[in-house]
């Protein structure tokens, strides 16, 4: 199998290829110029890499059309909820433009070609408590840029589905964190600052945001596993969310962290870590991917957060 990888070098495109150069995959992945690569230093030789931005047609146009891949995981994105509200023409650049163009390639080619597009939680919004957990039904109400973009993509590849025939799959994933996922995200944004605190780099002084929110959590390893999954037995057209079915509030999962560092921390709530409008509970109903796909979360959040945590004691060189 030919399999594209937009993103390539994020945080869950670094997963993702792992996963599937041990399928023996043929992988090709684009980056976008200019950022780092250092996700993916240690497999960088056994892959095809591009430089390759989404939001110019011509340059996508022609890497589809060289490729001539099998699969896309369209995973390229302005991903961040919170930038997205001081960045929102480039968040819907980003990702409606990067989305549709890609569509829009791959419906002139002759080749029939599976596409898996990411999708969020955060398309769902502010949803009313009875429709928590939430199902691939609950209607969707963005309240951020970023679930503006992300429902507009979801949109835009049932569209693309229905009318011209291209196999997409739109995954909608919870939130999902890991080794390698960089700050701006609240667990590296906890953990980054104990490792630091930890290495004396800071005073014990860890700075938070909203901690009230409920959010569901999985590790980014089974939602790389959830992805391949799709591709494999998902329906053309149809919705999956991607989500443990359990809700964590942001308190319990600082205090999580904070129980796995011998160090004495206080924490300080800082208003610039706070969003003009803020969704204060997202949690998914995963019945749909587990009949049909097969697939379920397997490792444990404490697991999680205490990988994640080491992955930032290693960067600031704690051990
Ligand atoms: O922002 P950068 O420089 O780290 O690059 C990001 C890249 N990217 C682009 N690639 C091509 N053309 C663009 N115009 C463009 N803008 C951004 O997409 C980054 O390497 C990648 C997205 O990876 P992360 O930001 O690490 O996000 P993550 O968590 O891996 O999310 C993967 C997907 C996204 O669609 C999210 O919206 C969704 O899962 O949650
Ligand atoms: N980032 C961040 N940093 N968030 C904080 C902090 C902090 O210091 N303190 C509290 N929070 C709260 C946020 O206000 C939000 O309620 C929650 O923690 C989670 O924030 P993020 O980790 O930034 O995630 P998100 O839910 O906004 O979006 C993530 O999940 C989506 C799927 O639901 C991202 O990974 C998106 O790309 C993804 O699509």
């Amino acid at each position: 199998m030919k399999v594209l990888i937009t993103g390539i070098a994020g945080f869950v495109g670094s997963h993702l290829v792992e996963k599937l150069l041990k399928k023996k995959d043929e992988v090709f992945g684009t980056y976008l110029p200019g950022e780092s690569l250092e996700n993916i230093q240690n497999i960088r030789l056994s892959l095809h890499l591009s430089g390759c931005d989404i939001t110019q047609f011509d340059q996508l146009s022609r890497l589809v059309k060289r490729i001539q891949p099998d699969l896309i995981y369209h995973l390229a994105a302005f991903s961040s909820v919170g930038k997205s509200f001081t960045h929102p023409l480039e968040t819907i650049k980003t990702n409606v433009y990067g989305t549709l163009y890609l569509l829009e390639i791959v419906r002139s080619l002759k080749k029939q070609i599976k596409i898996l597009v990411v999708g969020s939680s955060d398309m769902y919004g502010k949803v009313l408590p009875r429709d928590i957990p939430i199902t691939e039904n609950t209607p969707l109400s963005p309240v951020s840029p970023y679930g503006v973009s992300k429902a507009t993509c979801d949109l835009l590849a049932y569209q693309y589905c229905k009318s011209y025939g291209v196999y997409v799959i739109r995954a909608r994933s919870f939130n999902h964190t890991g080794p390698r996922q960089r700050t701006g995200f609240v667990i590296p944004d906890f953990a980054s600052q104990i490792a630091q605190i930890e290495a004396g780099l800071l005073p014990p002084v860890l700075k938070v945001g909203n901690l009230s929110a409920k959010r569901d959590l999985s590790d980014v390893r089974d939602v790389v596993r959830a992805y391949v999954k799709l591709m494999q037995r998902g329906k053309a057209g149809e919705a999956y969310n991607i989500c443990s079915q359990q809700g964590y509030s942001i308190k319990n999962m600082l205090k999580v962290l904070l129980s796995l560092s011998k160090k004495k921390i206080t924490v300080k709530l800082d208003k610039k870590r706070s969003r003009p409008s803020e969704i204060p509970v997202l949690v998914g109903d995963n019945t749909k991917i587990r009949k049909t796909v097969g697939w379920k979360p397997e490792i444990p959040l404490e697991r999680t957060l205490k990988e994640t945590l080491d992955y930032w004691r290693k960067r600031y060189k704690v051990f």
